[in-house]
Protein backbone atom coordinates (compact mmCIF):
# COMPACT_ATOMS: atom_id res chain seq x y z
CA UNK A 1 0.00 0.00 0.00
CA UNK A 2 1.52 3.66 -0.92
CA UNK A 3 -0.48 6.74 -0.69
CA UNK A 4 0.78 10.62 -1.37
CA UNK A 5 2.15 12.09 1.62
CA UNK A 6 2.24 16.20 2.49
CA UNK A 7 5.50 16.72 4.07
CA UNK A 8 5.91 19.84 5.83
CA UNK A 9 8.86 21.62 7.13
CA UNK A 10 11.10 24.49 6.58
CA UNK A 11 14.35 23.20 7.25
CA UNK A 12 15.08 21.81 3.17
CA UNK A 13 18.21 19.22 4.25
CA UNK A 14 15.89 17.97 7.08
CA UNK A 15 13.13 17.51 5.18
CA UNK A 16 15.03 16.20 2.19
CA UNK A 17 15.89 13.35 4.38
CA UNK A 18 12.32 12.55 5.39
CA UNK A 19 11.19 12.52 1.64
CA UNK A 20 14.40 9.94 0.60
CA UNK A 21 12.97 8.04 3.48
CA UNK A 22 9.36 7.79 2.19
CA UNK A 23 10.18 7.88 -0.97
CA UNK A 24 12.21 4.48 -0.87
CA UNK A 25 9.35 3.30 0.39
CA UNK A 26 7.01 4.09 -2.58
CA UNK A 27 5.06 6.78 -0.67
CA UNK A 28 4.53 9.96 -3.65
CA UNK A 29 5.85 12.96 -1.61
CA UNK A 30 5.27 16.47 -1.81
CA UNK A 31 6.95 19.06 0.13
CA UNK A 32 5.34 22.17 1.60
CA UNK A 33 6.53 24.69 4.35
CA UNK A 34 2.84 24.94 4.87
CA UNK A 35 -0.41 23.26 4.65
CA UNK A 36 -2.34 24.60 2.09
CA UNK A 37 -6.99 24.64 3.17
CA UNK A 38 -8.29 22.64 0.76
CA UNK A 39 -6.17 19.64 0.09
CA UNK A 40 -8.25 16.96 1.47
CA UNK A 41 -8.82 15.59 -1.97
CA UNK A 42 -4.90 15.02 -2.66
CA UNK A 43 -3.43 14.11 0.49
CA UNK A 44 -3.66 10.87 2.40
CA UNK A 45 -1.22 12.58 4.81
CA UNK A 46 0.10 14.85 6.25
CA UNK A 47 3.80 14.37 8.51
CA UNK A 48 5.19 17.54 10.45
CA UNK A 49 8.72 17.58 10.07
CA UNK A 50 10.77 18.95 13.54
CA UNK A 51 11.50 21.92 11.25
CA UNK A 52 7.07 21.99 10.89
CA UNK A 53 6.62 25.57 11.52
CA UNK A 54 2.90 26.06 11.17
CA UNK A 55 -0.55 26.86 13.10
CA UNK A 56 -2.13 24.28 14.20
CA UNK A 57 -5.49 25.70 12.64
CA UNK A 58 -4.20 25.20 9.60
CA UNK A 59 -3.39 21.30 9.92
CA UNK A 60 -6.48 21.28 11.41
CA UNK A 61 -8.25 23.29 8.74
CA UNK A 62 -6.94 20.34 6.22
CA UNK A 63 -8.67 17.69 7.66
CA UNK A 64 -6.82 14.84 6.93
CA UNK A 65 -4.55 12.56 9.34
CA UNK A 66 -1.43 14.03 10.37
CA UNK A 67 1.99 12.88 12.28
CA UNK A 68 4.31 14.81 13.83
CA UNK A 69 8.04 14.13 14.21
CA UNK A 70 9.19 15.78 17.23
CA UNK A 71 12.59 16.80 18.81
CA UNK A 72 11.76 17.32 22.91
CA UNK A 73 10.84 14.20 24.82
CA UNK A 74 9.22 15.98 27.58
CA UNK A 75 7.12 18.64 26.25
CA UNK A 76 6.07 17.38 22.60
CA UNK A 77 4.47 20.80 20.65
CA UNK A 78 1.89 19.00 19.69
CA UNK A 79 -0.42 16.85 21.99
CA UNK A 80 -2.40 13.79 20.26
CA UNK A 81 -6.17 14.47 19.17
CA UNK A 82 -8.08 15.50 16.78
CA UNK A 83 -5.12 17.65 14.72
CA UNK A 84 -2.36 15.79 15.34
CA UNK A 85 -3.23 11.90 15.02
CA UNK A 86 0.22 10.05 15.90
CA UNK A 87 3.47 11.22 17.00
CA UNK A 88 7.18 10.03 16.94
CA UNK A 89 10.19 11.33 18.67
CA UNK A 90 12.98 12.29 16.12
CA UNK A 91 15.19 9.53 17.09
CA UNK A 92 12.92 6.84 16.35
CA UNK A 93 14.36 3.79 14.09
CA UNK A 94 13.66 5.17 10.37
CA UNK A 95 11.40 2.21 9.49
CA UNK A 96 9.08 3.62 12.33
CA UNK A 97 8.27 6.87 10.84
CA UNK A 98 7.42 4.36 7.43
CA UNK A 99 5.53 1.68 9.64
CA UNK A 100 3.35 4.84 11.23
CA UNK A 101 2.27 6.48 7.77
CA UNK A 102 1.02 3.04 6.47
CA UNK A 103 -1.03 2.20 9.90
CA UNK A 104 -2.43 5.91 9.38
CA UNK A 105 -3.43 5.81 6.14
CA UNK A 106 -4.74 2.35 6.72
CA UNK A 107 -7.30 3.58 9.32
CA UNK A 108 -8.46 6.16 7.30
CA UNK A 109 -8.73 4.36 4.37
CA UNK A 110 -11.00 1.90 5.94
CA UNK A 111 -13.05 4.64 8.03
CA UNK A 112 -14.13 6.04 4.45
CA UNK A 113 -14.78 2.58 3.47
CA UNK A 114 -16.90 2.65 5.85
CA UNK A 115 -18.86 5.47 5.56
CA UNK A 116 -19.50 4.70 1.64
CA UNK A 117 -21.20 0.75 2.46
CA UNK A 118 -22.72 2.52 5.37
CA UNK A 119 -24.47 4.24 2.94
CA UNK A 120 -25.25 1.98 1.08
CA UNK A 121 -26.40 -0.82 3.30
CA UNK A 122 -28.70 1.90 4.50
CA UNK A 123 -29.82 2.32 1.19
CA UNK A 124 -30.71 -1.31 0.62
CA UNK A 125 -32.23 -1.35 4.11
CA UNK A 126 -29.49 -2.88 6.40
CA UNK A 127 -29.19 -0.36 9.60
CA UNK A 128 -26.82 -1.32 12.16
CA UNK A 129 -27.14 -0.12 15.53
CA UNK A 130 -23.36 1.37 16.16
CA UNK A 131 -23.04 0.99 19.79
CA UNK A 132 -19.07 1.91 19.75
CA UNK A 133 -17.93 3.03 23.27
CA UNK A 134 -21.61 2.72 24.89
CA UNK A 135 -19.64 0.77 27.71
CA UNK A 136 -16.24 -0.01 29.10
CA UNK A 137 -13.75 -1.89 27.66
CA UNK A 138 -11.61 -4.70 28.83
CA UNK A 139 -8.24 -4.57 27.60
CA UNK A 140 -6.04 -7.17 28.83
CA UNK A 141 -2.32 -6.53 30.05
CA UNK A 142 -0.11 -9.68 29.26
CA UNK A 143 2.52 -9.06 31.93
CA UNK A 144 4.18 -11.53 34.73
CA UNK A 145 4.43 -7.87 36.94
CA UNK A 146 2.30 -7.76 40.22
CA UNK A 147 0.74 -4.27 38.78
CA UNK A 148 -0.08 -2.66 36.04
CA UNK A 149 2.86 -0.66 33.97
CA UNK A 150 3.25 2.80 35.08
CA UNK A 151 1.76 4.47 32.29
CA UNK A 152 -1.45 2.76 32.35
CA UNK A 153 -1.61 2.89 36.06
CA UNK A 154 -2.58 6.66 35.34
CA UNK A 155 -5.84 6.14 33.12
CA UNK A 156 -7.06 3.26 35.45
CA UNK A 157 -9.31 4.99 37.85
CA UNK A 158 -12.71 5.09 37.82
CA UNK A 159 -14.65 6.12 34.75
CA UNK A 160 -11.81 5.55 32.70
CA UNK A 161 -13.24 3.83 29.26
CA UNK A 162 -11.25 0.96 29.53
CA UNK A 163 -10.71 -1.80 32.51
CA UNK A 164 -7.48 -3.19 32.45
CA UNK A 165 -7.25 -7.20 33.15
CA UNK A 166 -4.07 -7.93 34.17
CA UNK A 167 -2.70 -11.52 33.20
CA UNK A 168 0.15 -13.69 32.83
CA UNK A 169 1.05 -15.25 29.59
CA UNK A 170 0.00 -18.54 30.73
CA UNK A 171 -3.57 -17.47 32.10
CA UNK A 172 -3.73 -15.36 28.97
CA UNK A 173 -3.14 -18.63 26.76
CA UNK A 174 -6.62 -20.01 28.84
CA UNK A 175 -8.47 -16.64 28.03
CA UNK A 176 -7.35 -16.56 24.83
CA UNK A 177 -8.60 -19.92 23.71
CA UNK A 178 -12.34 -19.08 25.17
CA UNK A 179 -13.54 -15.96 23.69
CA UNK A 180 -12.62 -13.57 21.72
CA UNK A 181 -10.48 -10.23 22.67
CA UNK A 182 -11.08 -6.96 21.88
CA UNK A 183 -7.76 -5.32 22.92
CA UNK A 184 -4.23 -5.97 24.38
CA UNK A 185 -1.40 -4.58 26.15
CA UNK A 186 2.07 -6.62 25.89
CA UNK A 187 4.05 -5.20 28.90
CA UNK A 188 7.61 -5.15 26.56
CA UNK A 189 9.25 -3.98 29.81
CA UNK A 190 8.72 -7.66 31.75
CA UNK A 191 7.97 -9.87 28.50
CA UNK A 192 11.01 -8.56 27.12
CA UNK A 193 12.56 -10.84 24.61
CA UNK A 194 9.53 -13.03 24.60
CA UNK A 195 7.41 -9.57 23.23
CA UNK A 196 7.81 -10.59 19.52
CA UNK A 197 6.74 -14.16 19.39
CA UNK A 198 3.85 -13.52 22.15
CA UNK A 199 2.94 -10.30 18.89
CA UNK A 200 3.07 -13.01 16.25
CA UNK A 201 0.94 -15.56 17.91
CA UNK A 202 -1.79 -12.94 18.86
CA UNK A 203 -2.32 -11.94 14.99
CA UNK A 204 -2.15 -15.74 14.14
CA UNK A 205 -4.79 -16.30 17.06
CA UNK A 206 -8.29 -16.39 15.29
CA UNK A 207 -8.83 -14.47 19.04
CA UNK A 208 -6.50 -11.89 19.04
CA UNK A 209 -6.46 -11.76 14.90
CA UNK A 210 -8.79 -8.28 14.94
CA UNK A 211 -7.88 -6.95 18.02
CA UNK A 212 -5.83 -3.74 19.22
CA UNK A 213 -2.95 -4.96 19.98
CA UNK A 214 0.02 -2.33 21.75
CA UNK A 215 3.13 -2.34 23.25
CA UNK A 216 4.49 -0.99 26.30
CA UNK A 217 8.10 -0.44 25.96
CA UNK A 218 10.75 1.66 28.80
CA UNK A 219 12.26 4.38 27.89
CA UNK A 220 15.40 2.93 27.00
CA UNK A 221 14.09 0.61 24.67
CA UNK A 222 11.92 2.94 22.77
CA UNK A 223 14.22 2.58 19.62
CA UNK A 224 13.14 -1.26 19.22
CA UNK A 225 9.38 -0.08 18.88
CA UNK A 226 9.44 -0.21 15.19
CA UNK A 227 10.13 -4.14 15.43
CA UNK A 228 6.82 -4.65 17.50
CA UNK A 229 4.54 -2.42 14.67
CA UNK A 230 6.05 -4.28 11.91
CA UNK A 231 5.23 -7.23 13.33
CA UNK A 232 1.76 -6.53 13.79
CA UNK A 233 1.71 -4.24 16.92
CA UNK A 234 -1.33 -1.61 16.41
CA UNK A 235 1.13 0.77 18.28
CA UNK A 236 3.56 1.41 21.18
CA UNK A 237 3.47 3.40 24.78
CA UNK A 238 6.46 4.33 26.35
CA UNK A 239 6.30 4.59 29.89
CA UNK A 240 6.65 8.10 30.21
CA UNK A 241 4.25 9.23 27.83
CA UNK A 242 1.21 11.46 29.30
CA UNK A 243 -1.91 10.16 30.56
CA UNK A 244 -3.49 11.87 27.48
CA UNK A 245 -1.55 10.65 24.96
CA UNK A 246 -2.15 6.67 26.19
CA UNK A 247 -5.73 7.43 26.19
CA UNK A 248 -5.79 8.73 22.83
CA UNK A 249 -3.89 5.78 21.43
CA UNK A 250 -5.88 3.20 23.03
CA UNK A 251 -9.03 4.81 21.86
CA UNK A 252 -7.88 5.57 18.45
CA UNK A 253 -6.89 1.87 18.04
CA UNK A 254 -9.87 0.49 19.56
CA UNK A 255 -12.26 2.62 17.05
CA UNK A 256 -10.19 1.22 14.46
CA UNK A 257 -10.90 -2.29 15.78
CA UNK A 258 -14.50 -1.26 15.63
CA UNK A 259 -13.90 0.61 12.14
CA UNK A 260 -12.44 -2.55 10.64
CA UNK A 261 -14.98 -4.91 12.24
CA UNK A 262 -17.95 -2.89 10.86
CA UNK A 263 -16.23 -3.54 7.26
CA UNK A 264 -15.99 -6.85 7.87
CA UNK A 265 -20.03 -7.17 8.70
CA UNK A 266 -20.62 -4.94 6.11
CA UNK A 267 -18.84 -7.54 3.49
CA UNK A 268 -21.25 -10.24 5.32
CA UNK A 269 -24.17 -8.06 4.46
CA UNK A 270 -23.24 -7.26 0.65
CA UNK A 271 -23.10 -10.99 0.54
CA UNK A 272 -26.16 -11.35 2.02
CA UNK A 273 -27.79 -8.61 -0.44
CA UNK A 274 -26.52 -10.68 -3.36
CA UNK A 275 -28.31 -13.64 -2.49
CA UNK A 276 -31.76 -12.06 -1.01
CA UNK A 277 -34.61 -10.50 -2.77
CA UNK A 278 -35.14 -7.44 -1.59
CA UNK A 279 -39.05 -7.81 -1.26
CA UNK A 280 -39.90 -10.74 0.14
CA UNK A 281 -36.38 -11.04 2.39
CA UNK A 282 -36.15 -14.65 1.11
CA UNK A 283 -33.21 -16.27 -0.23
CA UNK A 284 -32.84 -15.85 -4.04
CA UNK A 285 -32.76 -17.81 -7.45
CA UNK A 286 -29.32 -17.95 -7.19
CA UNK A 287 -28.58 -18.88 -3.73
CA UNK A 288 -31.38 -21.81 -4.04
CA UNK A 289 -29.77 -23.43 -7.20
CA UNK A 290 -26.33 -23.29 -4.88
CA UNK A 291 -28.20 -24.69 -1.92
CA UNK A 292 -30.07 -27.33 -3.75
CA UNK A 293 -26.40 -28.65 -5.28
CA UNK A 294 -24.99 -28.53 -1.35
CA UNK A 295 -27.41 -30.37 -0.32
CA UNK A 296 -27.96 -33.54 -3.44
CA UNK A 297 -23.98 -33.33 -2.51
CA UNK A 298 -24.81 -33.79 1.05
CA UNK A 299 -27.83 -36.84 0.31
CA UNK A 300 -25.51 -38.65 -1.95
CA UNK A 301 -22.70 -38.57 0.91
CA UNK A 302 -25.09 -39.24 3.77
CA UNK A 303 -27.54 -41.27 2.40
CA UNK A 304 -30.55 -39.08 2.52
CA UNK A 305 -32.78 -37.17 0.34
CA UNK A 306 -33.90 -33.62 -0.65
CA UNK A 307 -37.63 -32.94 -1.45
CA UNK A 308 -38.35 -29.81 -3.94
CA UNK A 309 -41.52 -27.94 -3.80
CA UNK A 310 -41.90 -25.95 -6.78
CA UNK A 311 -44.90 -23.42 -5.73
CA UNK A 312 -46.24 -20.77 -8.20
CA UNK A 313 -49.52 -18.35 -7.05
CA UNK A 314 -52.59 -19.14 -8.83
CA UNK A 315 -53.87 -16.19 -11.18
CA UNK A 316 -52.18 -13.93 -9.53
CA UNK A 317 -52.09 -11.44 -13.22
CA UNK A 318 -55.66 -11.26 -12.17
CA UNK A 319 -54.59 -9.55 -8.81
CA UNK A 320 -52.94 -7.30 -10.59
CA UNK A 321 -54.95 -6.02 -12.85
CA UNK A 322 -58.06 -6.42 -10.41
CA UNK A 323 -55.88 -4.72 -7.39
CA UNK A 324 -52.89 -3.05 -8.60
CA UNK A 325 -49.36 -4.12 -8.27
CA UNK A 326 -48.83 -2.84 -5.00
CA UNK A 327 -51.32 -4.85 -3.75
CA UNK A 328 -49.68 -7.77 -5.94
CA UNK A 329 -46.81 -7.25 -3.85
CA UNK A 330 -48.32 -7.32 -0.60
CA UNK A 331 -49.96 -10.43 -1.65
CA UNK A 332 -46.06 -11.85 -2.51
CA UNK A 333 -44.86 -10.96 1.38
CA UNK A 334 -47.57 -12.40 2.32
CA UNK A 335 -47.31 -15.98 0.71
CA UNK A 336 -43.39 -15.54 1.49
CA UNK A 337 -43.90 -15.05 5.20
CA UNK A 338 -47.14 -18.00 4.90
CA UNK A 339 -44.64 -20.02 3.35
CA UNK A 340 -41.45 -19.32 5.40
CA UNK A 341 -43.44 -19.45 9.40
CA UNK A 342 -45.06 -23.08 8.25
CA UNK A 343 -41.62 -25.17 7.35
CA UNK A 344 -38.89 -25.87 10.11
CA UNK A 345 -35.72 -23.45 10.08
CA UNK A 346 -33.55 -26.02 8.22
CA UNK A 347 -35.81 -25.86 5.13
CA UNK A 348 -35.20 -23.02 2.33
CA UNK A 349 -37.45 -20.98 1.35
CA UNK A 350 -36.80 -19.17 -1.98
CA UNK A 351 -38.09 -17.33 -4.68
CA UNK A 352 -36.91 -17.79 -7.92
CA UNK A 353 -39.32 -15.64 -10.11
CA UNK A 354 -42.16 -13.27 -10.49
CA UNK A 355 -44.59 -15.25 -8.52
CA UNK A 356 -42.38 -18.30 -7.89
CA UNK A 357 -41.31 -20.24 -4.81
CA UNK A 358 -39.18 -23.17 -4.39
CA UNK A 359 -39.11 -24.91 -0.71
CA UNK A 360 -35.72 -27.50 0.02
CA UNK A 361 -36.77 -29.96 2.35
CA UNK A 362 -33.48 -32.17 3.37
CA UNK A 363 -34.29 -35.66 4.88
CA UNK A 364 -38.21 -35.63 5.05
CA UNK A 365 -40.23 -38.58 5.13
CA UNK A 366 -42.72 -38.85 1.83
CA UNK A 367 -45.35 -38.75 3.96
CA UNK A 368 -44.62 -35.97 5.88
CA UNK A 369 -43.79 -34.10 2.94
CA UNK A 370 -47.11 -34.66 1.67
CA UNK A 371 -48.43 -33.16 4.54
CA UNK A 372 -46.48 -30.36 4.70
CA UNK A 373 -47.30 -29.31 0.77
CA UNK A 374 -51.43 -30.21 1.77
CA UNK A 375 -51.24 -27.65 4.66
CA UNK A 376 -48.47 -24.80 2.98
CA UNK A 377 -52.11 -24.76 0.29
CA UNK A 378 -54.16 -24.35 3.04
CA UNK A 379 -52.23 -21.89 5.17
CA UNK A 380 -52.06 -19.44 1.97
CA UNK A 381 -56.12 -20.01 1.16
CA UNK A 382 -56.53 -19.25 5.04
CA UNK A 383 -55.03 -16.09 4.91
CA UNK A 384 -55.89 -12.40 5.56
CA UNK A 385 -55.57 -9.69 3.43
CA UNK A 386 -56.37 -6.05 3.70
CA UNK A 387 -55.19 -5.52 0.18
CA UNK A 388 -57.64 -8.08 -1.86
CA UNK A 389 -60.93 -9.03 -1.71
CA UNK A 390 -61.07 -12.96 -1.82
CA UNK A 391 -58.34 -15.38 -1.44
CA UNK A 392 -55.18 -16.02 -2.71
CA UNK A 393 -54.13 -19.73 -3.43
CA UNK A 394 -51.07 -21.76 -4.33
CA UNK A 395 -50.46 -24.89 -6.89
CA UNK A 396 -47.67 -26.87 -5.63
CA UNK A 397 -45.49 -29.56 -7.60
CA UNK A 398 -43.27 -31.95 -5.28
CA UNK A 399 -40.32 -34.07 -6.48
CA UNK A 400 -37.46 -35.69 -4.82
CA UNK A 401 -34.15 -36.77 -4.73
CA UNK A 402 -32.70 -39.94 -2.77
CA UNK A 403 -29.75 -41.48 -4.20
CA UNK A 404 -30.48 -44.66 -2.01
CA UNK A 405 -34.14 -45.81 -3.65
CA UNK A 406 -34.37 -47.62 -6.78
CA UNK A 407 -35.53 -43.94 -8.80
CA UNK A 408 -32.44 -41.87 -8.32
CA UNK A 409 -32.43 -38.61 -10.62
CA UNK A 410 -29.52 -36.24 -11.22
CA UNK A 411 -29.80 -33.58 -8.86
CA UNK A 412 -29.95 -31.35 -11.99
CA UNK A 413 -33.48 -32.32 -12.74
CA UNK A 414 -34.95 -32.18 -9.58
CA UNK A 415 -36.21 -28.38 -10.06
CA UNK A 416 -37.06 -29.55 -13.53
CA UNK A 417 -39.23 -32.50 -12.38
CA UNK A 418 -41.08 -30.44 -9.90
CA UNK A 419 -41.92 -27.73 -12.34
CA UNK A 420 -43.43 -30.39 -14.20
CA UNK A 421 -45.53 -31.37 -11.53
CA UNK A 422 -46.64 -28.07 -10.86
CA UNK A 423 -47.98 -27.98 -14.61
CA UNK A 424 -50.20 -30.39 -13.66
CA UNK A 425 -51.00 -29.38 -10.67
CA UNK A 426 -52.28 -26.32 -12.87
CA UNK A 427 -54.08 -28.41 -15.76
CA UNK A 428 -55.96 -30.00 -12.75
CA UNK A 429 -57.48 -27.41 -11.31
CA UNK A 430 -55.08 -25.05 -9.19
CA UNK A 431 -54.78 -24.89 -5.37
CA UNK A 432 -53.88 -28.25 -4.89
CA UNK A 433 -50.42 -30.44 -5.04
CA UNK A 434 -49.12 -33.22 -7.46
CA UNK A 435 -46.16 -35.15 -7.14
CA UNK A 436 -43.87 -36.07 -10.24
CA UNK A 437 -44.76 -39.36 -11.34
CA UNK A 438 -41.91 -41.41 -9.26
CA UNK A 439 -42.23 -39.74 -6.18
P1 LIG B 1 -51.30 -19.18 -13.14
O1 LIG B 1 -52.39 -19.50 -12.21
O2 LIG B 1 -51.36 -20.02 -14.38
O3 LIG B 1 -49.96 -19.20 -12.52
O4 LIG B 1 -51.57 -17.69 -13.67
P2 LIG B 1 -50.82 -16.38 -13.25
O5 LIG B 1 -51.66 -15.21 -13.60
O6 LIG B 1 -50.40 -16.45 -11.83
O7 LIG B 1 -49.53 -16.46 -14.13
P3 LIG B 1 -48.88 -15.50 -15.16
O8 LIG B 1 -47.52 -16.07 -15.43
O9 LIG B 1 -49.78 -15.25 -16.32
O10 LIG B 1 -48.73 -14.12 -14.40
C1 LIG B 1 -47.80 -13.90 -13.40
C2 LIG B 1 -47.87 -12.44 -13.02
O11 LIG B 1 -47.02 -12.12 -11.93
C3 LIG B 1 -47.49 -11.51 -14.14
C4 LIG B 1 -46.59 -10.47 -13.49
O12 LIG B 1 -47.01 -9.17 -13.78
C5 LIG B 1 -46.75 -10.74 -12.03
N1 LIG B 1 -45.55 -10.40 -11.27
C6 LIG B 1 -44.31 -10.89 -11.43
N2 LIG B 1 -43.46 -10.33 -10.53
C7 LIG B 1 -44.19 -9.47 -9.77
C8 LIG B 1 -43.89 -8.58 -8.68
O13 LIG B 1 -42.75 -8.48 -8.21
N3 LIG B 1 -44.89 -7.85 -8.17
C9 LIG B 1 -46.16 -7.93 -8.68
N4 LIG B 1 -47.10 -7.20 -8.11
N5 LIG B 1 -46.47 -8.74 -9.69
C10 LIG B 1 -45.51 -9.50 -10.24
MG1 LIG C 1 -45.71 -18.29 -12.79
MG1 LIG D 1 -49.03 -17.96 -11.26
Amino acid sequence: MSGHVLLIGSDAADVSTYADRLQEALFRVTIAPLPRPNIEDQYDCLVLTPSADCGIDLVNKANIPALAIECGAHTPRFSLGHIIEDRMHVSAHKRELVARIRAMIRRHHAARELKLREGTNRALGFNEANDAFSHQKTCYVVTRAQTLPPVLQQISNAGAPFAFDLQTPEDFQTTLARKKIDAVVIDDTDLGERTANTLLDLRAHPNTRYAAILCVYGQMHRHNAFESLELGADDVIVNNDTDSDVLHRLTLHWRAKDTNDALRRSNQIGLYAAVTDTLTGLFNRRYAMTHLHHLCDIAKSKNGSVTALMIDIDHFKQVNDTFGHFAGDSVLMAVAETLKSTVRASDLVARIGGEEFVILLPDIKERDAKRLADRLCKSVRKMKLDAITGSITISIGVSRYDPTSLISYANSDILEQADTALYTAKRNGRDQVSYYSQF
